[in-house]
C-alpha cells in the first residue's frame, strides 16, 4: 500500500503527461490527464496483480470462474483510485493543478458490455470477490460494440452504435501469446480405435482465434488483483499464399469471424434463435474452458478426474450453458474419459444461476441450428437428453407423465434451462420469492427430481461503488456517526439505528440529499434544458423498459395527477419531479411507444404554466452505469413497481435504498426482503401479491375492459391515449394493446392502490423529520444487500472455497 502525498501525486501527473504526450499539465486535454492518471494507477495495479497471481500459483486454492455474456463494469478510474487509497489525494492534486476532478473522471467511456441487472451483478460480484480475497475470476466477451447508445429524437428512441474503443482503453492488457483456437462446424467422423474406444475427427471446420484481453479487478485496499478475461475473436492467419480468386473470399471470411465478438445482443426477451448469438455463446464457453483446463494442468494437476476439487464454474443464466456439453466433449474426446466419468466430473463442476421466470425469456435453440454449427456438441446434448429421460422413466415413474415438460430436446428445440439444471450440482434463484417460484411453479418437476439442488442466493450490490464512491458526503457522515468499520462490515450500518433520534444527524442527511439533488438538477439542465425544483420529490424509475416493470403504471399516475391539476390548479400536492432512464430493446415496439409517451407527457407538462411547476417529467437519455451513479444518490423515491412474481430480484432497489431513498413497490423480488428488514411502516407497498397474480391468470376472473369502464380516472387516461392527449398526440397502440392482452401486467388493476399509496408518499414527504427517519432506517438496513454477503453465501454453500 502506498501513501502518496498530494505533492508526489501532482509530480507524477506532470511526469506522465510529459512522457506520454510531451506536454505541460496546463496544455494537456482532459483526455490526456485521464490517460496520465490511469497510467499512474496501472503501475500500482501491475505490481499487485503479479503478486496476487504468484500467491495463487503458490497456494493453489480452489478457484471459481464466473462465466457471463455480460459484465457491466462501469468506469474504472475512480473506483481503482478508491481501491488503491489514492482517490482523496488524486482529487486534491487535480484541484491544486486547477482541474475539476469530475471533469477528468467523466472522460472515461464506460463500457456498455451488458444489458442491465444481470451484467451489473456480475461486475459487483467480481468487486466483492477481490475485496474479500476470494480466488475468483470472470470470463466474458470483449464486444467491439457494447449495448447501443440511446438518443431521443422527437421523443422516440433511436439507436446508435456504441463504439467504446474509439480511444485506447487503459485498463485492458492484450495477451496474444495466450490466444486459444476454437473450432466451429464441419462434419464429424467417428472411428473405432484398436482398443475399442471412439475417436472423432472433424472436416471442413472453421477456426477462430480467441485472444484474451485481461482487465484487473482490484480488491478494496487489500493488494489483491483478480482477473476479468474478455475474449476477442480474430481470424487465424492464412496458412499459404492465396489464389487470386480466393482472396476476396478470404477477406470476407475474416470479417465474418471478427463479427463473433462484434456486438452485444440486446435483451429482447422473445429472442428467436439467432445464429450469431449462439456462436458467441460457444466462443465464450470453448475459450474459457480451454483456459481453465490449461491453468489446472499448469498448476501441476494431471488428473482431470479431480477437476472439481480445484475448479468451480458459475454460469450466469443459461447463456453460457453450452459449457456443460463442451466439458463433456473435452473429457471424452480429448482426455479419453468414459461417459460416466465425464458426467461425474461435469456435474460436480457447474453451478447455474437463473435470473428470470418469464417463460418467453427462457432460451431455446432450434436443433438444426446447433447440429449444423456444433455437430459434436449436438450429439452429446442428445445423449444427455436420452439418458436423462430414460433415468426418469426407470427410476422416477412418478414423473413419467412430465417427461415432455422436462426433456432437454423437445419440439425440435434445445431447452437451455433444462440442460443447465441437469448438468449442474446447484441451481439458484436470486431472491427468496424468485427461488420459491422456481421450486414450486416454473421448475417444480425438476425440484421434485432434485430437491437438494435448488437454493436461494439473494442478490447484492457492492457498497463500495454504490455508496462509498458515488455518495462520499453520506459516507463521511455515516463514518463520523458509527465509525468507518461499515466499509469492511456493511452489516454494521445497522448501528445507525441507535441514532434514529439524533436530530442533527437527520438534518445533515437531509442536507446531503439536497446537495445531491442540486447536482442532479444541474445534470438534468445540461442534458435536457429542463429546470427542476430541488425541493420537489425526486421520484425515480431507472431500469430497462419492459412491460412487466410497468413504467406505464408510473405514467398513468402522472397523467392522473396532471388531469387533476387541470381541473383544479390550486390542488395541494407536494411538487414532484418524475425522472426516468430506460433503454428499450430496438425491436420491442410497445416499449418504444412507452418512451414516446413519457417524452410526450414531459413536453406537455413541463411547458404548461397553469400547473405552476408542481410537476416536472424528465427522461434522461442513454441510461447507463455512469448516469446511474449521478441519479441514485439524489433519489427520494425509488419506483419498484413490477407485476408481482415477474421481477426476479431487482438490484436498483438496493442501490437507492442504500442512498436513503424510500421505496414504493410491489411485493416482488427483493422488495419483499427490503420490507422484512425495514418493516412495513418504512416502505410504501401496494398492488396484487404474486399468488393473486397467479390466481387471476388461472381463473380468468380479471376483466380489463370492466376496470377501464368503472374507474373514471382510468377511462379518462385510456381515452386520452386513444383519442389524443390534449388535442395532439395519440397512443392508440398502447390503448388497444392493453385491452387486447386483457392488461396482462395488471396496470389498470393495480392503478387505484398505486395512486392511493402515492398519496401517502405525498403526505409523509411533507413531514421532513418523519421522512428522514424512514430514510435513515433504510440506509441502516441496506448492509444486508452488500454483494459481500451474497458472495460469502455462494462461497460457502455452492463453491466451497475459502478466501486466501
Ligand atoms: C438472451 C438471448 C439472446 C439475446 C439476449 C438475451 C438476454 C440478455 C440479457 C436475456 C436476458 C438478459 C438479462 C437479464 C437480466 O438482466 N435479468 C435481471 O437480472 C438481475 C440480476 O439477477 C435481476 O435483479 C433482475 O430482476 C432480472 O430482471
Amino acid at each position: 500500500m502506498t501513501n502518496w502525498t498530494v505533492e508526489e501525486f501532482m509530480e507524477d501527473i506532470r511526469k506522465e503527461t510529459e512522457t506520454q504526450f510531451q506536454k505541460e499539465v496546463s496544455e494537456a486535454s482532459h483526455q490526456e490527464i485521464y490517460f496520465a492518471i490511469s497510467a499512474i494507477v496501472n503501475h500500482q495495479i501491475d505490481k499487485d496483480w503479479e503478486k496476487t497471481n504468484k500467491l495463487y500459483k503458490n497456494k493453489k486454492p480452489k478457484q471459481v470462474y464466473y462465466l457471463s455474456m455480460e459484465f457491466l463494469i462501469g468506469g474504472l478510474l475512480k473506483s481503482n483510485l478508491l481501491h488503491h487509497q489514492m482517490l482523496d489525494v488524486c482529487n486534491t492534486a487535480l484541484e491544486k493543478l486547477g482541474l475539476e476532478p469530475e471533469e477528468i473522471y467523466k472522460q472515461e467511456h464506460d463500457p456498455g458490455l451488458g444489458n442491465g441487472g444481470l451484467g451489473r451483478l456480475a461486475a459487483c460480484f467480481l468487486d466483492s470477490m477481490a475485496s474479500m480475497r476470494y480466488p475468483g475470476h470472470g470470463f466474458g466477451i470483449r464486444y467491439r460494440y457494447g449495448l447501443f447508445e440511446q438518443r431521443i429524437i422527437n421523443g422516440y428512441q433511436t439507436e446508435l452504435p456504441d463504439y467504446w474503443l474509439d480511444n485506447e482503453y487503459p485498463w485492458e492488457r492484450r495477451k496474444p501469446e495466450e490466444a486459444i483456437e476454437i473450432i466451429f462446424g464441419g462434419t464429424v467422423h467417428m472411428h473405432k480405435k484398436y482398443d475399442g474406444s471412439l475417436e472423432f475427427n472433424y472436416e471442413n471446420t472453421d477456426k477462430v482465434l480467441a485472444v484474451p484481453y485481461d482487465i484487473p479487478i482490484v480488491g478494496y485496499q487489500n493488494q489483491i488483483v483478480n482477473t476479468l478475461r474478455l475474449w476477442s475473436a480474430e481470424h487465424t492467419s492464412a496458412e499459404s499464399p492465396l489464389e487470386f480468386k480466393d482472396y476476396y473470399h478470404e477477406i470476407d471470411h475474416q470479417h465474418t469471424i471478427e463479427q463473433i465478438s462484434g456486438f452485444l445482443y440486446p435483451d429482447d426477451s422473445s429472442h428467436e434463435g439467432k445464429h450469431l448469438r449462439i456462436k458467441q455463446q460457444y466462443f465464450l464457453v470453448a475459450a474459457s474452458l480451454k483456459q481453465i483446463i490449461r491453468e489446472f494442468k499448469n498448476n501441476g494437476n494431471n488428473d482431470l478426474q479431480k477437476l472439481h476439487e480445484k475448479v468451480v464454474i458459475q454460469i450466469n443464466d443459461t447463456h453460457p450453458s453450452l459449457a456443460i456439453p463442451e466439458l463433456m466433449r473435452i473429457l471424452m474426446d480429448e482426455e479419453g474419459f468414459s461417459w460416466d466419468n465425464a458426467w461425474m466430473v461435469t456435474t460436480k463442476t457447474f453451478a447455474y444461476t437463473n435470473h428470470t421466470i418469464m417463460s418467453e425469456a427462457l432460451e431455446k435453440w432450434p436443433t438444426d441450428m446447433i447440429q449444423h454449427l456444433l455437430p459434436r456438441l449436438y450429439m452429446i446434448i442428445n445423449e444427455i437428453n436420452e439418458r436423462f429421460c430414460q433415468g426418469i422413466w426407470f427410476d422416477h415413474p412418478e414423473l413419467r407423465l412430465e417427461i415432455p415438460k422436462m426433456a432437454i430436446i423437445a419440439d425440435n428445440q434445445v431447452h437451455m434451462a433444462r440442460l443447465a439444471i441437469v448438468g449442474s450440482f446447484s441451481v439458484n434463484g436470486v431472491a427468496k420469492l424468485h427461488t420459491e417460484i422456481l421450486k414450486q411453479q416454473e421448475m417444480k418437476e425438476f425440484h421434485q427430481l432434485y430437491p437438494g439442488r435448488f437454493q436461494n442466493k439473494t442478490n447484492g450490490i457492492t457498497h463500495r461503488r454504490w455508496l462509498l464512491m458515488v455518495n462520499p458526503r453520506l459516507s463521511d457522515v455515516i463514518s463520523e456517526t458509527i465509525n468507518d468499520r461499515w466499509i469492511y462490515r456493511p452489516r454494521e450500518l445497522t448501528h445507525l439505528l441507535r441514532h434514529i433520534h439524533d436530530k442533527p444527524l437527520l438534518t445533515s442527511i437531509g442536507k446531503i440529499k439536497q446537495q445531491n439533488k442540486q447536482e442532479l438538477a444541474n445534470v438534468i439542465y445540461r442534458m435536457t434544458g429542463i429546470k427542476v425544483d430541488e425541493q420537489s420529490i425526486f421520484d425515480v424509475q431507472i431500469k430497462r423498459l419492459h412491460e412487466y416493470k410497468r413504467q406505464l403504471l408510473n405514467v398513468f399516475h402522472i397523467m392522473y395527477l396532471y388531469n387533476e391539476l387541470k381541473d383544479n390548479p390550486t390542488l395541494d400536492i407536494t411538487p414532484r419531479t418524475f425522472i426516468f432512464g430506460a433503454k428499450a430493446a430496438p425491436s420491442y415496439y410497445f416499449a418504444k411507444e412507452v418512451i414516446k409517451l413519457i417524452n410526450t407527457m414531459a413536453e406537455i407538462i413541463n411547458h404548461d404554466p397553469t400547473i405552476h411547476d408542481k410537476l416536472k417529467v424528465v427522461f434522461l437519455e442513454n441510461y447507463n452505469v455512469s448516469l446511474a451513479e449521478k441519479i441514485i444518490p439524489a433519489t427520494d423515491l425509488s419506483e419498484q413497481i413490477s407485476t408481482a412474481s415477474k421481477e426476479a430480484s431487482g438490484t436498483g432497489n438496493m442501490k437507492m435504498m442504500m442512498n436513503g431513498a424510500l421505496t414504493i413497490g410491489t411485493l416482488d423480488g427483493a422488495n419483499i426482503e427490503i420490507k422484512n428488514l425495514v418493516n412495513e411502516s418504512n416502505i410504501f407497498l401496494f398492488g396484487l401479491r404474486a399468488e393473486e397474480v397467479y390466481h387471476y391468470y388461472h381463473s380468468g376472473e380479471y376483466q380489463a375492459y370492466e376496470e377501464y369502464q368503472t374507474d373514471e380516472r382510468i377511462t379518462q387516461i385510456m381515452n386520452q391515449l386513444r383519442d389524443g392527449l390534449y388535442g395532439y398526440y395519440e397512443f392508440k397502440d398502447i390503448y388497444y394493446h392493453l385491452l387486447s392482452t386483457n392488461d396482462s401486467y395488471f396496470v389498470m388493476k393495480d392503478f387505484a392502490d398505486y395512486v392511493e399509496t402515492q398519496q401517502c408518499v405525498d403526505q409523509v414527504y411533507r413531514n421532513k423529520d418523519e421522512w428522514l427517519s424512514k430514510s435513515l432506517i433504510n440506509i441502516a438496513h441496506s448492509g444486508k444487500f452488500s454483494s459481500d454477503r451474497t458472495i460469502k453465501e455462494y462461497a460457502s454453500s455452492i463453491w466451497k472455497i475459502d478466501n486466501i
